[in-house]
């Protein structure tokens, strides 16, 4: 019996060394040396094994690939070194100001130059060259653990040729043809399309049961060595050569340079030749080769001063423009937009396009049915550039102007000096904009992320109409994830901005709802005096008039407010929605977590200002400190931390990150 088990575990050793070589020689060299069915049938071969001997499955399994670990919530990790990001910069002239500050430092200096993967960025450690986690960036501080889901990733190397502990970073990204592939896929199921590469990428990771990420063909390419001096490494080149040893996959495209006209070369190269590549690159990332130099150079507040981004030009694409439509601003503002056949643009999927006036539409003669070339304007609007006249059939249809609003009928006007024309009503969707941006903006419910640009889009979407629509939004989650210019991280932190503004206090709400001549200072000696919206909303005009501050005008606004059955609606939506209705005194909120303890802010918070976070504390009966001490109770680590962090480590205190911050804040 001993000897059979010691023969088994002698055949699986056998089997996962053959197996994750075939796995490195055909994912990383692009060079297999057995063929599919041989790797086949030796798989088939280690999954009974394993079966039969559970005890016997070893932590590189190539086993594991196949998915099947299912997690019930990502847990949180500290970077301990920070996950930096780029500066970014699209122009030769900020490469020659970023060669000049770098020569400023280090004379001659010696260029790296790589493809900028468009992907996620992740962090994967070894200990004793076995991979033991991955996770996401996160703020750069703290991240998400996404090991199970990494483990799937056919590049990703299980266990490295040398028992070494190193953290090594890179991106994940999802091959064009896997991306086209899954598309086809979702589009028969009819399962929404992913808009691009990278947010199908993130999505496959953020998924808890790894079995969907084993099927997306995510691939990686590894670009860092956070702690390379470790490894005696001298320079970023020598760091992807030594990461090339270790069997991870490196981009073979990477460049040593003497000086920034070489840089300027590749990238002209890559500007031309980045469509032929089998995945999507959205720049060039230049780094100072030397270690020492990088050194020297050092690192802003994010961002290291010895690499740049250099993101590509807009891109154009041509398409058929199916129609033109007509969009109402949130000032009554008429831009026609053009329908378009869907076409990929910069990385994502393009419906639609800004024509932006009347006058420009005339001007550059664009009829329906035209092929045009399309280019996006900013981060998420694209814009018609010019008709492709060569194109035209004949079966155009000239543009004519509308008369009338689309959207409430009334008569369009166009004011002085004005090229646009423009809706008049004020009780059209403009105005249903300027009220949701309102009830969003900071003094008033402080929903962060929903500006104009949003909100505008969102609504012409059908998604956010009145007020209360923000609070259903993350019904349509999956929907908004994939729009163009967003990803499942940044439509949770809208989402989970709503939900936090369900706890503001009352006169946030108040100010929120744009009640006329109801500023910041009204609302707040309303909550006051009020306490609940209630009972604001059963006063009369002799209870108002009694308050100071309130005069006649004021009152009689909010009679009428309150008398309408449009905004009783609104506010019994709101409740419905458990939106707080109540005034928050700072002694009234005490919380468990939080009282009499005393806490240490360090770095950046995110979703608050630095006096938010204290009030905050306060308010729940917490004690701000400045320095960390044993005293302290908890430190809360935002991006970036100083040496609080540290010290916070040491002492052994409790860490909150943003998040438990907020959650425990809320309990
Ligand atoms: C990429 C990429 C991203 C490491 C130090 C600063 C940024 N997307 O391809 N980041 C980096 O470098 C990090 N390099 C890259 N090639």
């Amino acid at each position: 019996m001993v000897i059979k088990m010691d023969n088994v575990k002698q055949r699986i050793d056998e089997l996962v060394k053959i197996l994750n070589k075939a796995s490195y020689e055909y994912y990383t060299l692009d060079n297999p040396s057995i063929t599919d069915q041989e790797y086949d049938s030796l798989m088939d071969e280690l999954i009974k094994l394993e079966t039969n001997n559970p005890s016997l499955v070893r932590v590189d399994s190539p086993t594991v690939r196949i998915g099947g670990e299912v997690i019930s919530e990502f847990k949180k990790v500290t970077h301990e070194v920070p996950m930096m990001s780029l500066g970014d910069i699209f122009n030769e002239e900020e490469l020659i100001d970023f060669d000049e500050k770098v020569k400023k430092v280090v004379s001659n200096p010696e260029y790296v130059c790589e493809l900028k993967i468009d992907g996620l960025s992740v962090s994967l450690i070894y200990e004793n060259g076995k991979l033991v986690r991955a996770a996401t960036r996160g703020d750069g501080t703290v991240g998400e653990d996404i090991t199970h889901n990494v483990r799937t990733i056919k590049n990703v190397p299980l266990s490295l040729p040398e028992d070494i502990d190193i953290e090594v970073r890179g991106e994940i990204y999802m091959p064009l043809s896997s991306f086209e592939k899954l598309n086809e896929e979702r589009k028969a199921k009819g399962e929404k399309e992913f808009a691009n590469p990278r947010n199908a990428a993130a999505g496959s990771v953020r998924q808890l049961d790894s079995k969907i990420a084993s099927e997306r063909n995510l691939s990686t390419f590894m670009y860092h060595i956070p702690t390379p001096k470790n490894y005696n490494l001298k320079n970023q080149y020598d760091s992807l050569e030594f990461m090339k040893k270790l069997t991870l996959t490196v981009n073979p495209n990477i460049k040593k340079v003497n000086d920034i006209k070489e840089v300027i070369d590749y990238i002209n190269y890559w500007d031309k030749k980045r469509k032929e590549l089998p995945y999507d690159i959205d720049g060039i990332v230049i780094k100072v080769n030397n270690y020492n130099d990088q050194e020297r150079l050092g690192v802003t507040a994010k961002v290291p001063k010895w690499a740049i981004a250099y993101k590509f030009p807009a891109e154009e694409v041509l398409t058929k423009l199916k129609d033109i439509e007509f969009c109402v601003g949130r000032t009554g503002k008429i831009t026609p937009r053009a329908d378009l056949d869907p076409v990929r643009l910069s990385g994502s999927i393009v419906r639609s396009a800004t024509l932006n006036n009347q006058d420009y539409i005339k001007e550059k003669d664009i009829r329906i049915g035209d092929i045009v070339s399309i280019r996006k304007a900013g981060e998420i609007i694209p814009e018609v550039v010019e008709v492709k006249f060569e194109r035209r059939t004949g079966e155009e249809t000239p543009f004519k102007m509308i008369e009338n609003c689309p959207i409430c009928g009334s008569k369009l006007v166009k004011k002085e000096g004005e090229v646009a024309y423009f809706c008049l009503n004020t009780y059209c969707d403009a105005r249903n904009i300027e009220s949701l941006i309102h009830y969003a903006s900071r003094d008033a419910m402080n929903i962060e992320g929903f500006g104009e640009r949003i909100v505008e889009d969102f609504y012409n979407m059908g998604y956010l109409k009145t007020i209360s629509d923000y609070y259903t939004l993350k019904d349509s989650k999956d929907e908004l994830m994939e729009l163009e210019g967003f990803g499942e991280k940044s439509i949770s932190n809208l989402l989970e901005n709503i939900e936090n503004s369900k706890n503001n206090s009352l006169e946030k709400l108040i100010f929120g709802l744009g009640i006329k001549h109801v500023g910041k200072k009204t609302a707040k000696i309303l909550s006051e005096y009020y306490n609940s919206l209630d009972k604001l909303m059963n006063t009369s005009i002799e209870e108002l008039s009694t308050i100071p501050d309130i005069g006649d005008i004021i009152a009689k606004s909010i009679l009428d407010y309150f008398n309408t059955e449009k905004n009783i609606k609104l506010i019994n939506d709101l409740k419905d929605n458990n939106v707080n209705m109540t005034y928050i005194g700072k002694e009234k909120n005490i919380n468990e977590l939080f009282l009499d303890k005393t806490f240490v802010l360090t770095g950046t918070l995110e979703k608050m200002t630095r006096n938010e976070a204290k009030d905050l504390i306060e308010t729940l009966g917490g004690k701000n400190t400045s320095s960390v001490s044993k005293k302290t109770d908890v430190v809360i680590v935002g991006s970036s931390p100083g040496s609080k962090y540290d010290d916070a480590l040491k002492l052994g205190i409790t860490i909150w990150d943003e998040d438990e911050f907020i959650n425990n804040s809320r309990r």
